[in-house]
């Protein structure tokens, strides 16, 4: 049996479970990745590979699951995003902070890899927006970005005092055609495709110069893939950033409208989410994983609009 073939992904009904599982069963085989949430999965889903309910609130029922599918990663995916986790903060406290533990104390009892995905939003008003690098001031002002943080320190304190195969990057906002983000800040940049699509206009959430990095799913997802697989001899830090591109509502409709010219943007700004959106991020520095990993995106603004059009006028019809 190769090194890295058999996976469990909790959470993985959300917006990133399913096209990582895609990805992997292509690579490693269908009965290798176990896909787990606390969901009733529809049908196209069972289809595709093996599926289990799972609780990350349930310590035994994570370890039971991994010692059953004799898991050798877990890619820990369970968690509100920004604008849920502040709508309920006590959910978050319990899904992001409790299940995260869980899920290490697993991975640390069963001597497994650990793959946690952190995001822009583990910064706040205190950092460098512009470039946020790997190492600076945090400080995050949700309890998302504050659940982030704790879960990067919490696997780095494990990889020194355990050993533990634990790795992180920090995701940007992330932008797919076919599975929808569920209450984050950056949502608007995946509902103005649609609704470009559908009613030829738009109603934005945050202000029109509002910037943040975001990245098209693929170039995400390979990054996992490709992460993982790193050989540990070229790591030298447990947690990265990778980047592709930044962009503003602004910006995003002015693209749209080179190939929808009558696209119309209007602005109803939701202070929370303004809020949320001014404390994070700029401009992502991503240089550690280009030199140490080989990073590289593929998708630039102009390929990731194309990709988003094309791909929803597919399901359109
Ligand atoms: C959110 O907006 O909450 C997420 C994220 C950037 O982590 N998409």
């Amino acid at each position: 049996e190769s090194q890295y073939n058999r996976f469990i992904l909790p959470g993985g009904l959300g917006q990133l479970g399913q096209g990582l599982a895609k990805k992997l069963r292509s690579k490693y085989g269908r009965e290798n990745v176990l896909l787990t949430d606390i969901r009733i999965p529809d049908k196209s889903i069972v289809k595709e590979g093996p599926y289990a309910y799972a609780d990350t609130l349930n310590y035994d029922a994570i370890k039971e699951l991994a010692v059953n599918h004799r898991a050798d990663w877990l890619i820990h995916f369970s968690a509100l995003l920004s604008a849920v986790g502040e709508a309920n903060v006590p959910l978050a406290v319990k899904v992001n902070i409790n299940g995260m533990h869980n899920v290490l104390d697993v991975a640390n009892e069963l001597g497994l890899k650990l793959f946690i995905p952190s995001t822009i939003g583990a910064f706040g008003t205190d950092s460098p927006r512009n470039p946020t690098p790997d190492v600076c001031i945090q400080r995050p002002k949700t309890i998302y970005g504050v659940a982030k943080v704790h879960a990067e320190r919490m696997g780095e304190y494990y990889h020194h005092r355990f050993n533990l195969d634990f790795r992180c990057l920090r995701f940007p906002g992330i932008i797919s055609c076919d599975t929808k983000p569920g209450g984050g800040t950056t949502d608007y940049a995946v509902e103005i495709f649609h609704k470009a699509l559908s009613n030829g206009s738009f109603v934005c959430n945050v202000a029109p110069d509002t910037r943040l990095p975001m990245m098209q799913i693929d170039d995400c997802l390979d990054a996992t893939i490709k992460f993982m697989e790193t050989d540990v001899s070229k790591l030298h830090q447990r947690v990265y950033n990778i980047n592709s591109m930044s962009f503003t509502p602004e910006e995003l409709a002015h693209e749209i409208r080179k190939h929808i010219p009558n696209f119309e943007i209007t602005y109803d700004v939701n202070p929370m989410l303004q809020e949320i959106a001014n404390s994070w991020p700029d401009v992502f520095e991503d240089d550690n994983s280009r030199r140490d990993w080989e990073w590289e995106h593929k998708y630039d603004l102009s390929k990731l609009v194309e990709y988003m059009l094309e791909g929803i006028k597919k399901q359109m019809c």
